[in-house]
């Protein structure tokens, strides 16, 4: 009986950090900007064949539109109202992407905007994606209701009404993010709207949600609206089942405020995490991949059970701050690559692959001045993500990284060896490295200037196993590298400094 209460009291305070993914699935994918239609069939006919567990999708509430074509990207965090209602699709195309979804074991996770409503330069109007009127001036939100009672006016101090300085817990907290209208988190009027918008998504089905901007509201006003929501929805959750939080909190250290300030409420992204990979991938700083030995908490990082971890995300993607120049993207798809390799390979942290859209890049004084732009689109309407005839990429200006073959086979790497211990680490002192997870996987990089050629221990059962990096198992043949493994676990690696990609990958998924 005491155990049982004490399994009900972890089980009931662990939920929110436990994704639900379903059938061993250890990773997520942010389809940045894709529509609704889209990321159902991208469930059903990529993500579930391939072992995502989930999606994380663009804020689906109402925002304003902004007119200056081919708008912003960044207009749908300036929310108008809690209708599903934007460019991605309508309610009803938002309902059916996540049943279907579900249906295929592949969870949704919304991108929830609720620091603030939009800037407060807005003009008033209908300028939103489903028409609501609006009025920033006189901060009236009839489409929710929010009227000037709801916002922090009178709490922040300063003279403007925003963040000033990130050195005042206060200024962050009561004052307006980048212009932004503050919502009055403190009020339980508010705190109620914002778990009914959310509790109106979780009876649709999804799994959990992004916090956005969660640095700008209080820890306690976020717990304040995530104790009111509700359990999963049992057509496919297990009885009692905690949406999954993850809060964005931009903690590269040097503010007074922490990422650890917010584990009560579920797990935090850890934006040293990608910062610190460029970082060590580009050799900056005489950083080298022999450092990585002690990658995770080693390096600073939070605890591993409350990371979310991401080599690059959309916004600092895009050469803002957050991470700063180091971050690798899709851009440098070299080192992008055995980036992304890296984090699925090891076990630090819950695992976020990015997908992007390609803008037109240009830069003037080191500044890319198009980095503002929003995705592909038809005078405005968001263009179809289409797949390329035989490779499986994406067309129309759609990256999708999460279809390239290195980066989906470390994704079933990551489900193969979960749980399993890191194991057998090697180092040449420089920037070749190996390590394995238990007796399920091992993967050796080569960042060196030099060719890699070494018998290493791999922990793996003898046999036969296909690399896939340069290729992927078939039947019972490999289209790529094959690795021969001893009965001593020992196997023979070269890997050219030149090489497409100058990593290699085995598991037992992928054993002849
Ligand atoms: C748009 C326009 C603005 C305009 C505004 C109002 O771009 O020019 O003023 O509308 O009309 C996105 C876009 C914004 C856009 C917004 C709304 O990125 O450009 O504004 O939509 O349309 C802080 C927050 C963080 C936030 C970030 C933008 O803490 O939560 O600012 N990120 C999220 C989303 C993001 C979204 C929003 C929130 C808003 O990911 O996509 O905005 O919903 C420091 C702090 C960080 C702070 C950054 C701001 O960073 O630590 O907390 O992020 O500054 O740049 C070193 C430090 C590093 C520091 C940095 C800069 O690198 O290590 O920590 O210096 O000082």
């Amino acid at each position: 009986m005491r155990l049982l209460l004490l399994l009900l009291v972890l089980g009931v305070c662990w939920a929110q950090y436990d994704p639900h993914t379903q059938n061993g699935q250890t990773s997520i994918v942010h389809l940045f900007e894709w529509r609704w239609d889209d990321i159902a069939l991208e469930c059903e006919r990529y993500l579930a064949p391939h072992g995502y567990g989930g999606v994380q999708i663009s804020p689906p509430n109402e925002n304003v539109v902004i007119n200056k074509p081919p708008r912003p990207w960044w207009e749908r965090y300036q929310p108008i109202s809690y209708k599903i209602c934007s460019r991605s699709g309508n309610e009803d195309e938002f309902r059916d992407m996540v049943k279907r979804c579900n249906d295929v074991g592949v969870n949704i996770y919304v991108d929830a905007v609720v620091n603030h409503m939009c800037g407060s330069g807005v003009h008033a109007g209908t300028s939103s994606t489903c028409g609501s009127y609006f009025n920033p001036g006189s901060r009236d939100f009839p489409a929710v209701p929010y009227s000037a009672w709801d916002f922090n006016d009178g709490k922040c101090t300063t003279r403007s009404g925003g963040i000033e300085s990130y050195h005042n817990i206060y200024q962050v907290r009561d004052c307006r993010l980048s212009g932004f209208l503050d919502l009055a988190l403190g009020k339980d009027y508010v705190r109620s709207t914002i778990a009914a918008y959310m509790n109106n998504l979780i009876a649709m089905g999804v799994a959990g949600f992004r916090i956005d901007a969660s640095k700008h509201m209080w820890p306690g006003d976020i717990k304040a609206f995530l104790d009111k929501l509700n359990n999963l929805n049992t057509k496919w959750f297990p009885e009692g089942s905690r949406p999954f939080i993850y809060q964005e909190v931009i903690d590269l250290g040097g503010e007074p405020i922490q990422s650890s300030e917010y584990f009560g409420n579920g797990r935090v992204t850890e934006f040293k995490y990608g910062t610190k990979l460029g970082t060590v991938l580009r050799k900056w700083n005489g950083e080298k991949l022999a450092y990585l030995k002690n990658w995770g908490e080693g390096w600073s990082f939070m605890p591993s059970d409350r990371a979310l971890v991401f080599v690059d995300n959309h916004y600092n993607q895009r050469g803002y701050a957050a991470g700063g120049p180091s971050v690798l993207t899709f851009w440098e798809f070299r080192l992008y690559k055995m980036a992304v390799g890296f984090m699925l390979a090891h076990p630090y942290g819950f695992t976020r692959v990015m997908s992007s859209f390609k803008w037109p890049r240009y830069f003037k004084n080191g500044q890319d001045v198009n980095n503002w732009i929003g995705p592909p689109n038809d005078n405005g309407v968001i263009k179809k993500v289409t797949t390329i005839n035989g490779d499986n990429t994406c067309g129309n200006g759609w990256v999708c990284e999460h279809r390239w073959r290195q980066i989906r086979n470390m994704v079933i790497f990551r489900n193969v060896v979960n749980g399993q211990a890191f194991t057998n680490w090697w180092d040449n002192g420089s920037n070749q490295v190996a390590f394995g997870r238990g007796n399920k996987g091992f993967i050796v990089f080569n960042n060196d200037d030099w060719a890699l050629s070494s018998n290493l221990q791999t922990g793996l059962p003898a046999g036969t196993y296909c690399d896939v990096i340069s290729g992927d198992k078939s039947g019972n043949s490999c289209t790529g590298i094959e690795i021969y493994v001893g009965s001593d676990g020992l196997a023979y690696f070269s890997i050219s400094n030149t090489a497409e990609d100058p990593f290699i990958a085995i598991h037992v998924d992928a054993k002849l």
